[in-house]
């Protein structure tokens, strides 16, 4: 073919695509400032200083992190100059913003386009009578996240990230389409008035718009595409369009014998919904939809059946954050997030606590993972007309959003609404406001129950059925869900059978699911001796095994989603790793934790088989006389029994049980190679963990195996890997001889109103190493280590933890209520071997309470005296949090 021609056709073809819809993103090149800026809407303002950022953006990555408390709030400005072709000629043009947070305006060449109130949903605006074709148009978007006392969320447990951080794109249309503007829905909405496995009855209402002066004669055309990718139902009407919007519902499509969507085989047929000039038979308008068939029922005491089967609901909630990314994530980061959920076998997602990226949605629907989507109504409500009717048009936009996903089954819209109340209780203002509460619920219910009666509607509780049932919550929707921490916050682990047996007791006829449990485990921390409140993976995956029973236990629990898939940010914690949240099953960056693991080995139907704590990478402890040292690990398969190599020798085999086989690994010295395998259908399914273990000789003068370092956490029954310097920090112990440890004092223990905490959680400033610096022992005496003669370098680790400061209430410490403390006063000399290195110590008159101090020294050890630290106290008590013994030369 020649050139000309070849282009020719190039260009015909390009006409031909023109016609009717396209859309494109345009998230590239923008200039930003973070801050007020009078002016910056207009066109010819000098932008030329702003920094060059990428949408997905938000301003918060770095400063809801760092060490300051809080996180700019405030206005981000985005301007950009975006060429428009020529083919925008005749149509309409729309902006379309996936989600911003939370207050967005909108300029075009100067003129104000509108604004759009709340984060985590999508709009569009029509900027058609802004835009100039075939040339250059300047957008400039100012978007702010300050607290307002009228849009939802007013405070909640993860950091409301500034900015455009999602997709934008701009849509070009016919005069006459089908919708944009409705709510920023696709202008379809489909539903299934009858299914059964014989027959689909197919309901589908479009809204067309008119944007021409004068009438047109149409044709609407409805297209259906069986999951195999064959026409099954096609439906036309003529319509004639006067000017402006028009509602069509199309009710005589039906498919025989339709092949169901449902979570093992979520078979999608596609809706295609086509405008057509009437005489020329022209394409006007396209616009694909997914369609699934399915019904589904929660039963009080059955559970929740889909197309009649009944199915036990197990996932996740989702934060939409990561790792140095904030809020800001393209496509491909959230495609992952529903892949790593299916991986593990779930098939239940709490879309928590906003609606999310609509590719979050797509692989929900694609990959049969039911899903429940609420608007972030937490915590509390603004007793105001303006603050109910922003979460009422919330409601709209989420339901018509998502109206076509098949993955969608409950509509959710409060969570935990009770828990942060603005006054104190069994008070007359109390009573104001647990009515309110019941107002604003009741309209919600309503709106939600009048835009989609298919769906079911939940709300979200804490563990205190009282104040729901004072704000007549608990009949109020369809579904009841439980956010349950008994064993986390305070209590033990079977607190969590008793309630929910006694609420279904009190209350047969509701159904329910947990839409929350979980356990914060930073995976830098680990324990032989875990508990309440230790922040360890250990813990956390006992409470795992704990609740996975419970639940599965019981058929009136319909469901539960696991807190949380991810780690995620939260501003204002503490904890053992500040602003973050570590109640995800797998890290900021997604590396799956053990609790994972536990639920990829219950819920696979395929041979699974992993070692746990493979991510523990540098390993320590004392050698026993035969230079091993024992460690627990658990391997976490669905396979019957499990047996262990450990550098290539045997240590046996063990039967499975709860998915999990426990050993006593001997680790030695250096790297180790333990190797797990099972035998499946005559095939070996294998698991291999290489680990550097740090052995501490038991004498620390024997000869055969030398004296290099030791790092010890006073106070602690933790062990420490600090990953950046890969090395690991022990728990303490008493000394003995010819060994180390500490002599006298007691661990440093933060009560609470139910008892005490193993550590503190609160926020260590000046140095990410938290941990190290949240235990410590009080009123020691010594701490001595036998090293052999040589010249050591020792550094001491301080922070007073008892500050006297008043932190954030601790709103989601769900009971934990950790008491106030009084400001210490201390003073102390230390001594190293009898000599005064540091006198009249006091950690907070110096540098202050809840800060890291390290002290380094140097000391020659001869004569075989060892290492002694000891302490003079000339007020209060001496104390000591960690100390690191490194031998130089
Ligand atoms: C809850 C909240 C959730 C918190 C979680 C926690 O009950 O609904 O937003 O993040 O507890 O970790 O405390
Ligand atoms: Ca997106």
């Amino acid at each position: 073919m020649n050139r000309i021609l070849t282009t020719l056709i190039l260009i015909i073809a390009s006409l031909h695509a023109m016609a009717a819809r396209h859309s494109y993103s345009i998230n590239e090149s923008w200039k930003f400032y973070q801050g007020e800026h009078s002016g910056a809407q207009q066109s010819e303002f000098d932008d030329s200083t702003w920094e060059f950022i990428s949408i997905p953006h938000t301003w918060n990555d770095q400063d809801a992190l760092d060490d300051t408390p809080g996180f700019y709030r405030g206005d981000g400005w985005y301007r950009r100059n975006i060429y428009i072709g020529p083919e925008a000629g005749e149509k309409q043009v729309y902006i379309y913003f996936e989600g911003s947070n939370q207050l967005t305006e909108l300029w075009v060449n100067g003129n104000y386009v509108g604004e759009h109130i709340g984060g985590y949903t999508r709009f569009s605006f029509d900027i058609t009578e802004f835009v100039n074709p075939d040339s250059f148009n300047q957008f400039a978007i100012r978007v702010n996240n300050s607290h307002n006392v009228d849009i939802p969320p007013l405070s909640a447990d993860f950091t409301f990230f500034g900015g455009i951080y999602r997709d934008v794109l701009l849509t070009f249309t016919e005069k006459v389409h089908i919708s944009v503007t409705d709510y920023a829905s696709s202008g379809v909405y489909i539903t299934t008035p009858a299914a059964s496995p014989e027959k689909a009855d197919i309901q589908i209402r479009t809204i067309l718009e008119n944007k021409t002066d004068g009438a047109r004669h149409v044709k609407l055309q409805q297209t259906i595409i069986s999951p195999t990718g064959e026409e099954v139902a096609r439906k036309i009407t003529s319509m004639n369009l006067r000017t402006g919007r028009h509602e069509h519902t199309e009710k005589k499509l039906t498919i025989n014998n339709p092949v169901l969507w449902d979570t093992e085989n979520p078979a999608l047929y596609s809706v295609y919904t086509r405008v057509y000039d009437h005489s020329s038979n022209q394409l006007l308008d396209e616009i694909f939809n997914p369609l699934g068939i399915r019904w589904f029922e929660f039963h009080p005491d059955k559970g929740f059946f889909l197309n009649g089967k009944h199915t036990k609901l197990i996932g996740t909630n989702r934060h939409q954050c990561y790792l140095d990314q904030g809020n800001a994530l393209n496509d491909q980061m959230h495609v992952r997030d529903i892949r790593l959920l299916k991986e593990m076998g779930g098939n239940f997602l709490r879309v928590s606590h906003y609606p999310q990226d609509p590719v979050i949605m797509e692989m929900c629907d694609r990959l049969g993972i039911i899903t429940s989507v609420e608007i972030p109504v937490v915590n509390a409500i603004t007793q105001s007309e303006t603050f109910t009717q922003n979460s009422i048009e919330m409601a709209r936009e989420m339901i018509r959003q998502d109206f076509n996903r098949p993955s969608v089954m409950i509509w959710a819209y409060m969570n935990e609404v009770m828990l942060r109340l603005p006054m104190e209780r069994d008070t007359e203002e109390y009573y104001t406001y647990a009515e309110s509460v019941a107002e604003f619920g009741r309209q919600l219910e309503k709106t939600i129950r009048q835009e989609d009666p298919s769906r079911y509607t939940m709300l979200a509780f804490h563990g205190n059925l009282d104040v729901y049932e004072d704000a007549r919550l608990v009949e109020l929707p369809m579904l009841v869900g439980w956010n349950l921490y008994q064993g986390w916050y305070g209590g033990q682990f079977s607190g969590f059978n008793d309630f929910i047996d006694n609420f279904h007791q009190k209350y047969p006829n509701i159904p329910m699911l947990i839409s929350e449990y979980g356990a914060d485990a930073d995976p830098r921390l680990h324990s032989f001796e875990s508990e309440r409140f230790d922040f360890t993976g250990e813990y956390a995956t006992l409470y795992h095994e704990h609740y996975l029973r419970a639940i599965m236990d019981r058929t009136f629990v319909a469901g539960a989603n696991i807190w949380n898939l991810n780690d995620f940010h939260s501003e204002y914690r503490g904890d053992s790793m500040p602003h973050i949240n570590n109640k995800g099953i797998t890290t900021l960056d997604r590396k799956p934790k053990n609790s994972y693991l536990l639920y990829r080995a219950a819920l696979r139907k395929d041979p699974v088989l992993m070692i746990g704590s493979k991510d523990w990478q540098v390993r320590g402890g004392i050698a026993d006389e035969n230079g091993r040292t024992f460690q627990p690990l658990k391997i976490y398969t669905n396979l019957d029994s499990v047996e262990v190599k450990v550098n290539s020798t045997s240590i046996g085999k063990k039967a499975v049980e709860s998915h999990i086989a426990q050993f006593d690994i001997p680790f030695v010295d250096g790297m180790n190679t333990v190797e797990a395998s099972a035998e499946h259908d005559g095939r070996i399914i294998r698991d291999i963990y290489h680990v550097d273990f740090r052995q501490v000789p038991a004498n620390l003068r024997s000869t055969n195996h030398p004296f290099t370092e030791l790092n010890v956490m006073l106070g602690s029954k933790r062990y420490y890997e600090d990953k950046l310097s890969a090395s690991i920090w022990l728990p303490e112990q008493p000394y003995s001889e010819g060994s180390w440890g500490y002599t006298g004092g007691k661990p440093y223990q933060p009560r609470t109103r139910f008892g005490v905490l193993p550590a503190s959680d609160v926020n260590i400033h000046g140095s990410s190493h938290d941990p190290l610096f949240q235990t410590q022992r009080i009123g020691l005496e010594s701490f001595r280590a036998d090293v052999p003669n040589g010249r050591y370098a020792i550094y001491m680790y301080w922070a007073e933890l008892d500050s006297g400061f008043e932190h954030q209430t601790l709103a989601y410490n769900l009971g934990q209520d950790k008491m106030a403390t009084e400001a210490a006063k201390r003073s102390f000399d230390v001594l190293i071997n009898n000599k005064v290195v540091l006198g009249n110590f006091d950690i907070a008159g110096q540098i202050g309470a809840e800060r890291a101090m390290i002290k380094k020294f140097e000391v020659n050890v001869q004569n075989h005296q060892g290492i002694t630290i000891s302490f003079n106290a000339h007020e209060g008590q001496p104390v000591l949090n960690a100390v690191r013994i490194y031998r130089m030369y």
